[in-house]
C-alpha cells in the first residue's frame, strides 16, 4: 500500500515535470521571473499525506487569518479578480458560487495552474467527471454553495486563483494575487 502511494507520487511528480516543460508557451500571462522553477519540490514533503505545503504557502486554520476576502464565482469570472497580500499574511477566502455551473477556486503558481488544467482537460476528454486532487489549496463548489479556505502566503511573487474546469480559465475565470515582501 505504502509502495503504491510512493510510486504514484513519483509518477505524478514526473508527469507534472513533463507538463511544466510544455507549459512555457502559456507563461506570458505571468510576470517575468516571478515563480519560475522549483515549484514542485513539495513532492518530497508530507509523504502523500496531503499536507499541502507548497513553495508559495500552506493551508492554515481560519482562526489564524488576519483578514477575510469575499470572492464571488460567476460564469465565468471571479469578483474581485485581483488582490494584494503581504508575505506572511494568512487570508480567509470566503467563496460563493453565484453561477449556474460548478466552479473551482484553486490557489497556485501559473505553472501549477497549467499542469492542473491539462490534467482536468485530459480527464474530461476521457469522459470522466471532474474530480479533485486538492491539497488544501482549492475548493470546488456547486451553484449556490459557499465555502471558506484559509491560506498563509509565504513568498513574495504572484499567485493565481483560477478555475480549471475545462474552458473556464480560457473564458476569463482567473484572478491574480500580488504577494509583496
Ligand atoms: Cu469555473
Amino acid at each position: 500500500m505504502k509502495k503504491t502511494i510512493l510510486f504514484s507520487a513519483a509518477l505524478t511528480a514526473a508527469l507534472l515535470a513533463a507538463s511544466l516543460v510544455q507549459a512555457h508557451d502559456d507563461d506570458d500571462a505571468m510576470g517575468p521571473g516571478m515563480m519560475g522553477g522549483g515549484m514542485m519540490e513539495h513532492g518530497g514533503m508530507g509523504g502523500g499525506m496531503g499536507g499541502g505545503m507548497m513553495a508559495f504557502g500552506h493551508p492554515a486554520a481560519a482562526a489564524q487569518a488576519g483578514r477575510s476576502v469575499a470572492i464571488e464565482m460567476k460564469d465565468m469570472a471571479f469578483v474581485p479578480d485581483s488582490l494584494t497580500v503581504k508575505a506572511g499574511e494568512t487570508v480567509l477566502f470566503k467563496l460563493h458560487n453565484g453561477g449556474t455551473v460548478m466552479h473551482e477556486f484553486m490557489l497556485g503558481t501559473a505553472a501549477m495552474q497549467t499542469a492542473h488544467r491539462r490534467m482536468m482537460a485530459a480527464e474530461a476528454e476521457k469522459g470522466l467527471p471532474p474530480h479533485h486532487h486538492h491539497m488544501g489549496n482549492a475548493v470546488s463548489l456547486d451553484p449556490g454553495q459557499s465555502a471558506s479556505l484559509a491560506w498563509t502566503f509565504t513568498q513574495p511573487g504572484t499567485v493565481e486563483y483560477d478555475c480549471n474546469l475545462p474552458g473556464h480559465y480560457e473564458s476569463g475565470m482567473k484572478g491574480a494575487i500580488t504577494v509583496t515582501p
